[in-house]
């Protein structure tokens, strides 16, 4: 069996700091299998203040590392490529902190280095040759990464890139294992823990990539077996709020209602939240999520007219949305809409129905993006070939967006700004809303933030 060395290199504070989970659960596949782990964060490790003699420190403590554990094998875990925002350029680029960390680790030791995480599963061959790593596992990396590792002991040559296989509905998996002293790190800054309780999403929306990465068919980890997580985060950890990163959590396999049951059951005290799509979620079904610590429901409502939301490829409409924050404010829960303007069928006319459709959304929060991050393996990719944004063989390494040619975007982002004026619970640009949970972050506020501003509005 080997030493593996596991390096989170993600070091994005914004909207908050999340724990490396991806990482967490490949850590506990591996310890399965019996390979002796060790898991750095590089962001734990700088103490996530940017500035260059934590650039120094990173570095000093990851050569430490690597001399104290002595790996076979260093496997790099790539949360982000970028931050999606399209107002803040190369500025929001993560792919060029994650070659110095190759190129530092390359300067230390000769040990294969293996990448894998949503970032690299997104554009494994550039990033891949970007990076100048020696593999990379695409996907889920539970069964690939042991695999692979046995094989190259063994002295089995391999192709640099090789395919995850998906765990089935009902397995055990995703079980992460939690690091005391990261949880520590991050419960101080964030306050918030993370869990997936399934993996797959069936929806079509035209620019996401959720689907790419999980698949289309559910996955649940068994109820009993998330909560058993939640029940050791919470007992052994003092964790007491948490945020399910699945990709949507209320969906019509009704996993959302057996977490929520499980918890009831167990008489668990924990606040939770996650992300919803605004539509068949009705007022029982909130009613009990919230019994069960539901506290905030982050929307993916991605648009404010019928004729934008279906340019998305959603599959619901504006009044579905409508009806969800009714039910939200009905209950008392803090509700947040993500909405992205400039997409497919953007006009004019839609901008200015989307825009007043802010006010049928009073009482809760709006975060507001401008134009979409195209990547690989979505309907928005082909779209904006055809209509000539980028080529067949543009690089997508670095921010590239999609705005609807029927559209000027520094006017949208004119008449954005100006709808957001004055009401601090909308927030536009994306940049400056992180600013200002920056601050409230410097002064104590902890957990998603948003939630409080409707508080102080
Ligand atoms: C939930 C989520 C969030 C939540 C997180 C809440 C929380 N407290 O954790 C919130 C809303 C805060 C968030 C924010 C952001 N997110 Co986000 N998020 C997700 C989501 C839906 C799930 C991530 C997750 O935790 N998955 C569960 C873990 C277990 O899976 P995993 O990390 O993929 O790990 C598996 C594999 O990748 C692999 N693996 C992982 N590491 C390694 C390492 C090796 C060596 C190997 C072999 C394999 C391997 O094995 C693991 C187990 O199968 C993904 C999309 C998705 N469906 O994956 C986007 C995603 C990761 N986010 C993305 C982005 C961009 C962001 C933001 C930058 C957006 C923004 N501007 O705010 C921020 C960054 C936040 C930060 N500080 O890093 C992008 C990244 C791609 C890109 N364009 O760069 C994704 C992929 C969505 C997308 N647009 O396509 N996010």
């Amino acid at each position: 069996m080997s030493r593996v060395l596991l390096i989170s290199t993600n070091r994005a504070t914004a909207p908050y700091v999340v724990y490396p989970l991806g990482m967490a659960v490949v850590a506990g596949a591996l310890n399965k299998t019996g390979h002796e782990v060790k898991q750095f964060d590089l962001l734990a490790a700088e103490n996530d203040e940017r500035d260059p003699e934590n650039e120094l420190k990173n570095k000093l403590s990851l050569e430490k590392t690597i001399r104290e554990c002595n790996p076979d094998f260093i496997c790099l875990s790539l949360r982000n490529i970028d931050n999606t925002d399209s107002l803040s350029g190369d500025d929001g680029w993560y792919l060029e902190e994650a070659r110095k960390t190759v190129n530092s680790i390359r300067s230390l030791t000769k040990v294969p280095l293996i990448v894998g995480g949503p970032a690299f599963s997104l554009m494994p061959e550039a990033i891949l040759d970007y990076l100048k790593a020696d593999y990379g596992i695409i996907g889920e990396g539970e069964e690939a990464l042991p695999q692979l590792l046995t094989k190259l002991t063994g002295g089995v040559s391999l192709p640099p890139i090789v395919k995850g296989s998906r765990p089935l509905d009902g397995e055990e998996f995703a079980t992460p294992q939690f690091h005391p002293e990261l949880l520590d790190f991050y419960q101080a800054r964030s306050g918030m823990a993370n869990l997936q309780s399934k993996r797959g999403c069936p929806h079509r929306c035209s620019y996401c990539t959720y689907p790419e990465l999980e698949g289309r068919a559910f996955r649940r980890r068994p109820a009993t077996a998330v909560v058993d997580d939640i029940e050791r985060l919470k007992k052994d950890h003092g964790i007491e709020t948490l945020f399910f990163v699945d990709s949507v959590f209320n969906e019509n396999c009704g996993h959302h209602l057996a977490i929520s049951e499980e918890l009831l059951r167990r008489s668990l005290k924990i606040k939770w939240s996650a992300f919803f799509r605004p539509s068949d979620l009705d007022i029982k079904d909130l009613k009990l999520m919230q019994q069960a610590g539901l506290f905030a429901l982050e929307l993916g409502s991605d648009a404010l007219t019928d004729k934008t939301l279906k340019g998305l490829g959603k599959g619901f409409s504006v009044a579905d949305i409508r009806a969800t924050h009714k039910a939200c404010l009905s209950l008392n829960l803090p509700a947040a809409h993500y909405v992205i303007f400039g997409g497919p069928e953007e006009t004019p006319k839609t901008l200015k129905e989307g825009l007043e459709n802010f006010d049928h959304l009073a009482g809760g929060v709006i975060f507001a993006f401008s134009g979409l991050r195209i990547l690989p393996g979505t309907q928005l990719y082909q779209r904006a070939i055809k209509e000539k944004i980028i080529s067949p063989t543009t690089s997508l390494l670095r921010p590239t967006y999609y705005f609807s040619p029927d559209i000027d975007p520094e006017t949208m982002n004119i008449a954005i700004t100006n709808a957001c004026q004055g009401h601090r619970e909308r927030l536009f640009p994306p940049s400056e809303a992180l600013e200002r949970m920056a601050v409230m972050r410097r002064f104590g506020f902890k957990g998603l933030l948003w939630d409080q501003l409707i508080k102080q509005a």
